[in-house]
């Protein structure tokens, strides 16, 4: 089906900074919307997010350039192109652009318009967002998924009989469906208390979040209720503490009374005690330093620690530490985002038992993807849409990683809005974990409810 039309506008993300919202408009009538979000702790590999730096609209935050290049190249280019050769729309805008990092029409105006576009095409095959992700992540050069639906009309008949993707399926884009999968819904690791750039710097590490033992719950609505009971009892602890109990970027906690980093800790394990599971087999923790944000001239800066400066050894030995003795999982950007031998280093000490996180190490790029498998510096990738640009790259992204037995989580930004789209991506791309933030605030909540949404479409 052939895009006839494609509009932008300035909307707003959940920090009330302007951000991009699409709508793309089929010969059919069909129409898709989506919007993109914005990080706080970005990292500087990542592709530009276009902004006018203009002081007296938004404090320079609008994106009206942007807005402006969908309006009129990036729509100039795309009408009457077929919304379902996503990789080829994909390219027209890269192309376009014409740079590495997007900075000439914005990854912003780029990105809004890849999802939208993605959005039309699964609806205008009457497939779920999931099902059509999987399909383009799947297929060489179409994204079309022809006789799979002959036939057939309505959502429930279509998840019925497609939801499991049959392996011996005979269609033009048996590409698509050689990795035949179940769908499943990643494991949610969820941000209980924030501190850095996300939470008044409350402490040095930006996220402290739980993460369900998978062999101990059977669904991802178990999960999500029990994060929900350990996020209710971590605020009462807070209250008879006196503390603070208002949130962050991300919805979760960040009190101003905090201590150090460690009590943080301490608060969480006793959060999960309480609300009656057991650290290790029903819960553990994850932890995103975020370090580039606190790195200066080789040493990491501790605000928390009266500004002590400790060496990349000191720490690292802090870390693995904190890893030994807290029941911690996961460690999400411990080093700075160019101190390569650290990170190789770490994940030669431990990364046989803990997760291994690279998120401003390697913004979801290809290339420095390709850098971290090589130089064995990570086992798992943090995926941001919007570090890279496209969806067609994301995709790529997340497939060097599969290939290369590396984990992959679905994240969103601390900047949302209430598009949903990174939640089908995770199930239609069958990656291992969703980091969408706390149980709290409207944005993160809308992953969460599209999560519970696809569960249920699942078990029909
Ligand atoms: C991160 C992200 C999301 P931001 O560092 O992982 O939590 O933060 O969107 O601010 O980059
Ligand atoms: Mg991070």
């Amino acid at each position: 089906m052939k895009i006839k039309n494609i509009q932008a506008t300035q909307i707003l993300d959940s920090n009330a900074n302007p951000t991009i919202q699409i709508t793309v408009i089929l010969e059919n009538g069909i129409i898709s919307i989506a919007s993109v979000p914005s990080g706080t702790s970005t990292g500087k590999y990542e592709a530009l997010e276009l902004r006018d730096n203009d002081p007296n609209n938004f404090q320079g935050r609008s994106v009206l350039k942007a807005v402006e290049n969908v309006n009129t190249k990036i729509t100039q280019a795309l009408v009457g192109q077929n919304v379902e050769n996503q990789k080829g729309i994909d390219e027209i805008m890269i192309n376009l652009d014409g740079t590495e990092n997007k900075s000439n029409l914005g990854a912003n105006a780029i990105l809004s318009v890849s999802l939208s576009v993605a959005r039309a095409a699964a609806k205008s095959q009457n497939l779920e967002l999931f099902e059509y992700i999987y399909v383009v992540a799947n297929s060489e050069t179409t994204t079309r998924l022809p006789e799979l639906r002959s036939g057939v009309s309505g959502q429930e008949q279509s998840l019925k009989d497609h939801h499991v993707f049959d392996r011996e399926a005979q269609t033009e884009s048996a590409n698509a469906r050689e990795a035949a999968t179940n769908f499943k819904i990643p494991n949610p690791l969820s941000v209980l208390i924030c501190g850095g750039k996300h939470g008044n710097w409350v402490t040095d590490i930006q996220e402290y979040s739980i993460i369900p033992n998978l062999e101990k719950f059977s669904n991802f609505n178990s999960k999500i209720q029990a994060i929900i009971k350990i996020y209710k009892t971590l605020e009462t602890i807070l209250e008879e503490k006196k503390y603070s109990t208002g949130v962050g970027f991300e919805g979760a906690f960040c009190p101003k009374e905090l201590k150090s980093n460690e009590e943080a800790l301490d608060l969480i394990m006793q959060a999960v005690e309480k609300a009656d599971y057991k650290l290790n087999e029903d819960f553990t923790i994850g932890v995103d330093a975020a370090a580039s944000e606190f790195y200066q001239n080789n040493n990491y800066v501790l605000k928390s620690e009266n500004n002590k400066v400790v060496s990349a050894t000191e720490w690292q030995q802090k870390i693995i530490a904190w890893a030994n003795n807290y029941p911690i999982s996961l460690l999400e950007d411990i080093f700075d985002q160019d101190a390569w031998q650290n990170w190789s280093d770490l994940t030669n000490a431990i990364g046989n038992r803990f997760i291994i996180v690279g998120d401003d190490l390697v913004t979801t790029n290809l290339k420095r993807i390709q850098k971290a498998i090589d130089e064995k510096a990570i086992n798992s990738v943090l995926i941001k849409l919007n570090q890279i640009g496209t969806l067609t790259e994301t995709l790529e992204a997340i497939k060097l990683c599969q290939n290369n037995n590396i984990k992959t989580i679905i994240s969103h930004r601390s900047g949302e809005t209430n598009d949903s789209f990174i939640a089908d991506l995770a199930v239609g791309t069958n990656s291992d974990m969703v980091k969408f933030g706390a149980p709290n605030r409207g944005e993160r909540i809308a992953k969460y409810n599209r999560l519970l949404e696809i569960e249920n479409l699942l078990k029909k």
